[in-house]
């Protein structure tokens, strides 16, 4: 199937993958009339995935809080009182414990968080312990552990790594305001490191955080330029946290959001897009508009890294009312089955 989208300046095919996005041409995603940009959303989605079907994800925390850095999204920041207790790592063997209560709840993919600002190499043995058990259940691995070395990454790819998350967050333009601990170039050259040693990217942002439309467009823009487009773009929406510097801001807008996920959705046509923080307080007709604009991925399970996450039961009784099933075949032999 050929379609053609209008950029601008050229018509280009809708589907096709393109490194080449400029803030022009997604700030004309984002202005399309609403029914228009679902509609091609989901030209693009069914080029490439099944509707019905969406990857089901189980999120843990293996380190939970005390964290040095300051963004103000988050209630594991040390610098913010927001109740979240700050504990050690993990032991390996309670960590492979959830993977297998994951597993048996229908996970495939387990994704383990931790508060760091980058990993010391000690606690990266650990990881890389972690990872070879989990894979050893069956499971697809993700870790997110701060930035990252080149050999860090090379260890954890060694240690039989899937997927590492590492969130752009916003636009480049707009990262001073969340973030000052780093630069939006120390997001970047992890990124470059987790890619050149072969692990897969997860990488994405948030939405709701009191940024502009320019910044939205700005975070979808350098996401889909990036030199390879990442496997799974998880998009947040802010939960705010009583004690974070973000806590009291305006309620984010959903149609926004919606906006968000159906651009990641258009201009990244093969990755996964992740509806992810942010479903607890969001009705179902909300998260069936989010699937509608092409989300094909969720965190399933009663919470997030510290935060609420709607339970199994509610998923299920959405899932069953939309008629959507979870997706069985992971990212890569989707990836392998367009090629
Ligand atoms: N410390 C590591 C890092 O920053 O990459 C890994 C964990 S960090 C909690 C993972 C991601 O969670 C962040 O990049 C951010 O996008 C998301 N996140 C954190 N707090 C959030 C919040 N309150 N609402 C939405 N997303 C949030
Ligand atoms: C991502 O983009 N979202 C997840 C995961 N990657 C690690 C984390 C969401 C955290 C929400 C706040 C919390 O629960 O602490
Ligand atoms: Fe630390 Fe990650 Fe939270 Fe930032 S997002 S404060 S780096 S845990």
């Amino acid at each position: 199937m050929t379609v053609t989208i209008d950029t601008p300046h050229q018509t280009r095919t809708l589907g096709a993958l393109r490194y080449d996005w400029t803030r022009e041409d997604v700030r004309a995603l984002f202005a399309r009339p609403f029914p228009e940009l679902l509609f091609r959303a989901q030209q693009v989605h069914r080029m490439y995935f099944d509707p019905t079907e969406v990857q089901i994800s189980t999120l843990l925390s293996i380190k939970t809080g005390g964290c040095p850095e300051d963004c103000a999204y988050c209630p594991q920041s040390a610098r913010y009182d927001t109740g979240v207790e700050a504990s050690r790592l993990m032991s390996v063997e309670a960590v492979l414990a959830e993977a297998r209560t994951a597993k048996a709840a229908g996970a495939g993919r387990f994704c383990m968080g931790a508060a760091w600002r980058s990993p010391k190499d000690r606690d990266l043995d650990s990881v890389c312990r972690m990872v070879e058990g989990v894979r050893a259940l069956g499971l697809e691995t993700c870790v997110t552990l701060g930035m990252l070395e080149a050999e860090q990454a090379q260890r954890l790819k060694a240690a039989g790594l899937d997927y590492y998350n590492h969130n752009l967050d916003t636009a480049p333009e707009d990262y001073g305001r969340i973030i000052s601990t780093r630069i939006y170039q120390d997001r970047l050259d992890t990124l470059a490191h987790v890619r050149d040693a072969g692990i897969a990217v997860c990488c994405g942002g948030i939405v709701g955080m009191g940024e502009t439309r320019e910044d939205r467009v700005g975070l979808i823009a350098t996401l889909a330029s990036l030199p390879a487009h990442p496997e799974s773009v998880p998009i947040n929406m802010l939960v705010q946290v009583a004690g974070t510097p973000l806590a009291t801001g305006g309620k984010p807008d959903l149609i926004e959001f919606v906006r968000t996920i159906a651009a990641a959705r258009i201009t990244m046509p093969q990755s996964m897009v992740r509806l992810s923080a942010g479903r607890e307080d969001m009705s179902e007709e909300a998260q069936a508009l989010c699937f509608l604009a092409g989300a094909n991925s969720i965190f399933y399970g009663e919470k997030l890294l510290t935060t609420p996450n709607p339970g199994a039961t509610r998923d299920r009784a959405l899932f069953d009312k939309l008629g959507m099933v979870a997706m069985h075949r992971s990212s890569s032999d989707m990836t392998q089955a367009a090629e």
